[in-house]
């Protein structure tokens, strides 16, 4: 097919809705900004376990451990269904891990900060999952047929790992004086980071338009970041917490919640990989492929035995 006819198809399927397919023809900074995003995107979910995992062996009891393995290894699975959606756009697995085990690819910022009590489990689960859905449930819609397949039912389960989060919450919030305050106390250190998640405001934000063009974004930043703003302030009230932001006021004219100056400065400092943990997580992602050689290699061996089984 000639590049001209491929372009005039590739514009008719996005205007008509038609989904992109790995062996469609498409525009090359298409197929460039997806594998940016699909592949930032399975980087956060595999970081993303990080700070959780660090709460596994502590968790208050059974069914609290059972749930958080669970999730867990629900984000291992997104991983896993990112990398592979991104791989039929032709970068291979080991390309992106060795972006990520360098530093050169992105991930979402959230993930540079610590735990540093059970209660920081919950509010992942309430305030960063439920970021995370407020921005997913629109690439379900996305227009590269892979990738939107991926987020059905990464979508599914990320919205049981807000509900999760919001229950255990709810417990602490009825809890001795202690645990309300440390769910207070967790709130008010994963609020700001949690509206960051967004990516910059509207104005700063580089990839967008395009984005926006070729459907592979519905919404924009700031849309989404006011649809959650408005969507938690009733769900704090109702756990009995204060979202640490004195601007913080329903806007009647406006129909939306006002909300602050959010810290640029924080938020491209930890993008940039000066956060609290960016460098405890790019170690600890390291270490993981570093001893997981062995695992690579005897997979490798088991393969080939069996290839020249098959032949012979
Ligand atoms: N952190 O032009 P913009 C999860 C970068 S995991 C770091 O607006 P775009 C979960 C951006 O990459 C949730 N970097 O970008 C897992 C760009 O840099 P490059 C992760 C950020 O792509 C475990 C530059 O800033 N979700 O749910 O149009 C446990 C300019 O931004 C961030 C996804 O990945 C950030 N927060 O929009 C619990 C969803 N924000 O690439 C939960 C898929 C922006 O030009 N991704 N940057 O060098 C997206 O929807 C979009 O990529 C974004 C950003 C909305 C994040």
């Amino acid at each position: 097919m000639s590049e001209e006819k491929g372009k005039q198809l590739f514009e008719q399927k996005i205007e008509n809705e038609v989904k992109i397919e790995a062996r469609d023809w498409m525009p090359d900074a298409y197929r460039k900004t997806l594998i940016r995003q699909i592949s930032q995107h399975a980087h956060s979910e595999i970081v993303g376990m990080l700070p959780e995992g660090n709460w596994i062996t502590r968790a208050p009891n059974l069914r609290r451990k059972l749930i958080l393995v669970a999730k867990a290894q629900d984000e291992a699975g997104h991983g896993l269904y990112l990398y592979s959606a991104a791989e039929t756009l032709g970068i291979t697995r080991d390309e992106m891990f060795e972006q990520l085990h360098t530093g050169k690819a992105k991930y979402s910022s959230i993930f540079n900060y610590p735990t540093l009590t059970w209660a920081d489990i919950g509010t992942i689960g309430w305030l960063v999952d439920g970021a995370a859905i407020m921005n997913q449930v629109m690439l379900c819609r996305t227009s590269y047929g892979p990738y939107a397949r991926a987020m059905v039912k990464i979508c599914k389960e990320e919205s049981f790992h807000q509900r999760q989060g919001y229950e255990s919450l709810l417990v602490l919030s009825k809890g001795t004086d202690a645990q309300k305050a440390m769910l207070q106390d967790a709130v008010d250190r994963w609020w700001w980071p949690s509206i960051m998640m967004f990516g910059p405001s509207d104005a700063e934000s580089t990839n967008s338009e395009k984005s926006i063009e070729w459907k592979i974004k519905r919404q924009t930043n700031d849309e989404l970041r006011q649809r959650f703003v408005d969507a938690t302030v009733e769900q704090a009230e109702i756990l009995g917490v204060t979202l640490p932001d004195p601007d913080l006021k329903w806007n009647e004219e406006r129909g939306h919640y006002d909300f602050g100056e959010i810290d640029w400065e924080e938020f491209w400092n930890v993008v940039k990989g000066n956060g609290p943990c960016n460098k405890e997580r790019l170690a600890a992602r390291n270490k993981a492929w570093d001893e997981g050689a062995w695992v690579r290699e005897a997979a490798m061996a088991h393969a080939e035995k069996k290839a020249k089984r098959k032949a012979a």
